[in-house]
């Protein structure tokens, strides 16, 4: 793994924490965060004990976007390229066969809210603030947040956000469905920390095969999308963990998953 400066990395068992550590900006977000983000998930995709992935900030933020200082002087090229990169690391976090859990502390804006996005499940807490505030700043989000945002919350919210750079709080981003919980105060990380248990009690390819479904899945058109699933959905049946799954069902035990 590269030697890590801006971001932290703890692997406890299954879980694995990941933290952006630069409090003193509110964790805004270079280049050499998503390099070092990127090396993380080297190891981790060779890594078949760990499970979740928690990415959270240290301080009180998540990430307030990129670093305008850094991006400020970038040319057209220099923009695309940075994209470029950076689009591909939140792309390999949707199609790894581990769980990205955002625990968002506090501000997640602009690229703070696309890295969050990126993630398959997010808990905020009660200060947590949403916002892609790219348009107040002359641009338009470049981390892929246009096509998550709106995926996620649907057209008319993800337009709302966009075009009026505002944004929203803990309470608001539940309301639409951007966070899927809000924990009460000082208790995001155990929450997370719950959550990441509640998953790693289950069948390890199950759970991995249901991401995969979902997020190819929301790509194809229908009849694609249901082919897509029946071929996860046959290729559970040839898991041990699937039999071990019904057997303890009809023995009224709990599974010993092995996850194979
Ligand atoms: N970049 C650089 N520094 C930042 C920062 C940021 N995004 N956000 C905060 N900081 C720094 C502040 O400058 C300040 O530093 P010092 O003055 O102490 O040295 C320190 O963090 C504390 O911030 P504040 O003093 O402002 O703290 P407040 O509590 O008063 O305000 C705030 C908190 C989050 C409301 C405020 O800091 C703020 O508005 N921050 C900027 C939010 C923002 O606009 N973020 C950028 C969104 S745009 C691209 C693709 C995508 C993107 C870029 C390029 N390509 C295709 C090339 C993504 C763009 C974005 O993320």
């Amino acid at each position: 793994m590269t030697d890590l400066k801006e971001i932290l990395c703890e692997k406890q068992g299954k879980i694995c924490l990941i933290k952006i550590n630069k409090p003193k900006v509110l964790n805004a977000l270079t280049h050499s965060v998503f390099v070092e983000l990127n090396s993380v998930l080297d190891d981790l995709e060779a890594d078949d004990e760990v499970r979740v992935v928690i990415i959270t900030g240290e301080g009180r933020a998540f990430a307030a976007g990129a670093d305008i200082s850094f991006m400020k002087d970038l040319d057209a090229q220099g923009a695309k390229e940075f994209a470029k990169h950076i689009t591909c690391v939140l792309r390999r976090m949707e199609s790894l066969d581990k769980v990205f859990i955002a625990a968002v502390n506090g501000y997640a804006l602009g690229g703070g809210c696309e890295l969050a996005m990126a993630c398959d499940l997010r808990i905020a807490d009660k200060h947590t603030q949403f916002g892609l505030p790219e348009t107040s700043l002359g641009i338009i989000p470049g981390f892929s947040g246009t096509q998550r945002l709106t995926r996620l919350v649907g057209l008319t919210r993800a337009k709302e956000m966009v075009l009026t750079a505002e944004r929203i709080n803990a309470e608001e981003s539940y309301r639409i469905g951007l966070v899927n919980k809000i924990a009460d105060e000082g208790m995001i990380m155990d929450e997370a920390y719950k959550m990441a248990k509640k998953i790693i009690k289950n069948a390890s390819i199950a759970v991995s095969y249901g991401k995969e479904a979902i997020n190819r899945g929301i790509q194809l058109d229908m009849d694609s999308a249901i082919d897509y699933e029946k071929n996860l959905f046959g290729l559970c049946f040839a898991t041990a963990d699937q039999k071990e799954g019904m057997t303890a069902f009809v023995e009224k035990r709990t599974p010993n998953f092995i996850n194979r």
